[in-house]
This record gives C-alpha cells, structure tokens and sequence, in this order.
C-alpha cells in the first residue's frame, strides 16, 4: 500500500460498488472515511467513480438495486448494498463478507387496519401487491398459503386502499409509511440491513486487499458497540471494579493525587452500559466520563 496521491489513469486494485444517493448512502461514506479511506465523496455529482487518495482502490456510485449484478459479473470486486436485495435476487457469484450494521430493515407483510385478518392464514387466496415478489412468494409457499402476488414497483403501500390487493409485503424500517396509510404489520418475512459483498472469484492481490479492508471495517464497526469509561474510585474498590467491568483485558488503574484514589480507564459494552454503571457506582466509583471510541481493533 502506498500514500502517495494516485493519478486519475491509475488502475487501482479494487473497485468497490457504493450506493450513488440513497438511505445507504451517508452510513457507506462514513464507514469508509472512519476505516481511513480518503476521497471526494460529493466532487462532482456526474462525476461516477472516484480513486482513493490513500488506498488501492476506487468508489463506483450505483444504484442499490444494480450493485448485486456488477459484483456478480465481476465488474466491481466489492460491493454496500441492501441484504434484501440478495434475498430477493439471489446471490449467484457473491460471498457475504460482513453485516454492517446500518440500514436496518425488514420486509413485512401489511394488511388495512380495518381488515378483518389476524394471522397469515388469513391471507389464503388474497391478492398481495409487492416490489418483493420472490421472497413473498416464497414465504408464502413455506407456509402453505395460496396467494396471488402481484408484482408491484413503488408506492406499494396504498394498493390495498385503491382495490388493488388484499395486503402488501414491503420495506418497513419505522413503520410510519405503514401507519401514514392505515395499514398494520401481519407478518414479518425477514430482516435486512447493509452488507459488505464480494465477488466469489477474486484474484489474490484483490483478496489481500479485501482483508486488508475488513480488518478496518470491523474495527470501525465493533468501536460502535464499545464506550470508554474514565472514572475515579477509591483504591480499595479495584477488585470489584475489575469483576464489574473487566473491560477487552482488564481496567487500567493509576494512583491520583489524593491518597487512597485511583483513576480508572475500562472499555464497556454499549449493551452492558447503564448496568454497569449502577454496579460501579455502588462501589463507590466518582466522577464518571464516558469517551465515544474511532476503532476497536481485536
Ligand atoms: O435507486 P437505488 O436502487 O439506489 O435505491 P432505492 O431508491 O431503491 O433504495 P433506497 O435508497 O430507498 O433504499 C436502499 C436500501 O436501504 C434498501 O435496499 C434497503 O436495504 C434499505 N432500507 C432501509 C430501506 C428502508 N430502510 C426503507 N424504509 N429501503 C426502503 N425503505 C422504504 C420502504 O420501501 C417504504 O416505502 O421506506 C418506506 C418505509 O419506511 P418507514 O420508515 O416509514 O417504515
């Protein structure tokens, strides 16, 4: 790897698909500039590949729903693009390197508020209008329900008010656009968010690359689930400090100025947070400072 800025000829090692403008866009860009990729994210907007100033690699901006095929087809090495998508289109010549964490979603079946239908069986011999006809006709089959899916791009959502179907399966991350058109969750078909994929043939300098890369994701993803805790405690509580937040090895203690006081610097689980900080503060621990954390690299 080299830092010297490349040249716009430069053929980099590896090209990586990103959505050009979307939901996935503003997390992939933040992942990437976090993992030390440096780059124009905005230049010029017909502007639709980009080189890394700093890595061998160059950004392509795509649609979501094309990068699945330029991985596949080997015109991209690597793609961020939506789990549902490979859900729904296969994925025929690609490898799921890593979840990453944004872009949570999940593809739900929705029927009218006032419709009489309480469960899935419900839906028996209903017409179901969906931009997801794979992964609900195969959800349904699964469950041995008869429906007619009816292939349907956009605004999925008022199709049942305008007769159009009976229920929809759909995309729903907060379920307001579900309650904005009066209509409630049956049944949910699976659950998505962004992925990092990879085409199954890569040469080997590529491969290095890629695992060069994850090392970089992966620290900036598992920083996210980290907080680090700055403390003071009386020196006789470090045992039970130790048991209560053992942090990624152990807490790290210095001596303060006043006798008997120790600071204390441990790494906590995000889940773990607000219990741990009840079991510290009830071994007397003080003045508490919780520091985000860039990277965690195991
Ligand atoms: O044009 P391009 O192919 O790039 O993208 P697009 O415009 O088709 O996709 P985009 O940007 O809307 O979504 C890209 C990816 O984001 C999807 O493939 C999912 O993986 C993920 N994602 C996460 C979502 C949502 N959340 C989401 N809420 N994709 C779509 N929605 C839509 C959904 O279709 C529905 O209309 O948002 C509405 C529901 O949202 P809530 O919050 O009201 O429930």
């Amino acid at each position: 790897m080299t830092t010297e800025k490349r040249s716009e000829t430069h053929d980099p090692k590896i090209k990586i698909g990103i959505q050009k403008s979307g939901r996935l866009t503003p997390e992939t860009v933040t992942l990437l500039q976090k993992s030390g990729l440096e780059f124009d994210p905005t230049g010029d907007s017909r502007k639709l590949s980009v080189l890394c100033r700093n890595f061998d690699a160059e950004l392509y901006f795509l649609r979501d729903g094309d990068i699945r095929q330029y991985v596949a087809r080997a015109k991209v090495d690597l793609g961020i693009v939506g789990q549902n998508l490979l859900y729904e289109c296969g994925s025929r010549n690609l490898t799921q390197l890593l979840e990453l964490g944004f872009g949570k979603c999940s593809l739900a079946v929705a029927v009218p508020d006032e419709s009489p239908y309480e469960s899935i069986e419900d839906l028996n011999g209903k017409k179901i209008a969906t931009s997801y006809p794979n992964s609900t006709r195969r959800f349904f089959k699964m469950h041995e329900i008869k429906t007619s899916i009816i292939p349907t791009q956009g605004s999925v959502e008022v199709a049942p008010r305008l007769g159009y179907a009976d229920a929809i399966s759909d995309i729903v991350s907060s379920g307001n656009t579900l309650r904005a058109n009066g209509l409630r969750p049956l049944a949910q078909i699976y659950s998505s968010q962004a992925i990092l994929i990879a085409n199954q043939k890569m040469s080997k300098d590529k491969t290095e690359q890629t695992e060069n890369l994850l090392v970089r994701f992966k620290g900036v993803i598992d920083a996210a689930k980290y907080k680090y805790l700055v403390m003071n405690a009386p020196y006789k509580s470090i045992d039970g400090i130790s048991k209560a937040a053992h942090g990624l090895k152990s807490p790290t203690v210095t001596p303060l100025a006043i006798e008997g006081w120790v600071s204390v610097h441990v790494v906590i689980k995000e889940t773990d947070f607000w219990d741990t900080i009840k079991a510290l503060k009830a071994l007397g621990v003080s003045g508490m400072v919780e520091l985000p954390i860039e990277r965690v690299i195991f």
